[in-house]
């Protein structure tokens, strides 16, 4: 591919790849890691595919110093990871493990050595499973949990992290987890799933002021808003993109950007939503002006009207709101299934800087395919689907900054093959693969495109890192 053919992205942009932690690291019970909710669910029979856990992974407990200096060798500007709250604190809790705190100083360290900025995130779902038995996200009690968290991590890597993501797509701890059961904890709640939502909201907000207090730290948050259409113009399908967005997207950006609880949510939960979980400051709280916004994207939605799946409100999950899901797009699939439409992007972008006069600058935190890779008989592995994917999802990102979004930098989902939760492996996101059984790391072909994107950007706009 020649230079002319990259995406073009103004000078200062950045670039990452991402990761998160039980995704990569495995060592699920070694050097003092307490278990979280994923080690229950995975352990689980019958909850992840083919009985997959996270328990080795890719093994990046052992092997970071390779994955870094696959990282070096890109030539990203930053990576982001996630820090894994029971290997800080095996009981979510209390008495700090000094081993997983040595571990993370180590990754830090190894990547600064590198020349790349850490970017962290401090929860990706695996929450200590002690907490979990004390109620969870459902209880405000895990929110200062999660502070004090928080704090202990800010304390510890503050003087080498200056940026910081508290939660990664509380959309699905909250509705994924606890609503459609298909993610740790794997309950289909209809008022607990609402709790969850709110009390991880308010730990996102007690969390970035504990950031703020311990330094001169930048606080955001990982969103994974969704761009969703209407199958028809019917006042039902209408209503029920409200419903949608109601339930991804102003659950969380009414309450961050807009000072309010959404709009539309008496019509979407009968009521619920509104429940004494929630205490007179918490907007003031969960609104805290933040320096960043992170954004997750893969594909759109659309949805039409359909019938309740139970009659009864107070009986319903959370997710059961009278919508369906259709795909009127026309595309290509990845392997999630998920119809490729990168035009959704600029728009989600352009309509959420046009919603939200408060929006703090975006970075897309993450955006990716998962595809059919396989070895080739040359012992490479030739994605030119992800490098298509990657290429159009850049120019759709350009696009929006074109159109004023104030967008940063982007991160690719994923570094390496990972661990897909409920998935289990069969589904390949990396830039590189990893061959489960040996751990072998092959850089795939959009390794190889996405370096020489970021070394032809570097050239154009005479950067360094
Ligand atoms: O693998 C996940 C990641 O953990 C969160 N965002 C979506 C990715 C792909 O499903």
């Amino acid at each position: 591919m020649t230079d002319q053919a990259f995406p073009v992205l103004p000078a200062g942009f950045r670039f990452g790849a991402a990761t998160a932690a039980y995704q990569i690291e495995g060592a699920h019970d070694e050097d003092g890691r307490g278990p979280s909710v994923w080690d229950t669910f995975s352990h689980t029979p019958g909850r992840t595919l083919g009985g997959a856990t996270g328990d080795t992974a890719a093994d990046h407990y052992h092997r970071y110093r390779e994955d870094v200096a696959l990282l070096r060798d890109l030539g990203v500007d930053s990576y982001r990871f996630s820090i894994s709250w029971p290997r800080l604190l095996p009981a979510g809790t209390g008495t700090p493990n000094p081993k997983g705190l040595d571990f993370y100083d180590r990754l830090i360290d190894e990547l600064l050595a590198a020349g790349i900025e850490p970017l962290v995130t401090l929860y990706h779902w695996d929450l200590p499973q002690a907490l979990e038995d004390r109620g969870g996200w459902r209880v405000r009690e895990t929110a200062e949990a999660f502070a004090a968290y928080a704090a202990l991590a800010a304390e510890r890597y503050g003087d080498r992290v200056r940026r910081w993501i508290t939660l990664n797509e509380p959309y699905c701890s909250a509705f994924v987890g606890h609503a459609e059961g298909r993610h740790a904890p794997g309950t289909r709640e209809g008022r607990g799933a609402l709790a969850a939502a709110h009390h991880l909201l308010v730990g996102h907000g007690l969390a970035v002021r504990a950031l703020r207090a311990s330094g001169d730290h930048e606080a955001g948050i990982t969103l994974n808003l969704d761009r969703i259409h209407a199958a028809s113009d019917r006042p039902e399908d209408l209503a029920a993109l409200r419903r949608a967005e109601t339930l991804h997207n102003d659950v969380w950006t009414g309450p961050l950007f807009a000072g309010r609880y959404p709009e539309h949510e008496a019509e979407t939960w009968a009521g619920q939503a509104d429940g004494p979980w929630r205490l007179p400051d918490d907007l003031q709280l969960i609104g805290t002006p933040l320096d960043f916004v992170g954004l997750n994207y893969y594909r759109p939605l659309c949805v039409a009207a359909a019938p309740h799946q139970v009659d009864d409100p107070a009986g319903r999950t959370a997710v059961d709101i009278g919508v369906a899901e259709a795909d009127p797009y026309g595309t290509r699939h990845t392997t999630m299934g998920w119809p490729v439409v990168p035009s959704a992007f600029t728009e989600l972008l352009r309509d959420l800087h046009d919603r939200h006069p408060r929006l703090p600058p975006v970075w897309i935190t993450e955006n990716g395919s998962a595809e059919a890779d396989a070895v080739a008989p040359d012992g490479r592995v030739h994605d030119p689907d992800r490098i298509g994917y990657l290429a159009d999802h850049l120019s759709a990102v350009a696009d929006a900054i074109a159109a004023g979004v104030d967008v940063r930098g982007y991160y690719v989902w994923s570094l390496l093959d990972n661990f897909e939760w409920a998935r289990g492996y069969e589904q390949r996101f990396g830039l590189i693969r990893v061959d489960y059984d040996t751990q072998t790391r092959i850089p795939k072909d959009s390794y190889r495109w996405y370096r020489d994107l970021i070394t032809a950007h570097r050239a154009r706009t005479e950067e360094t890192r």
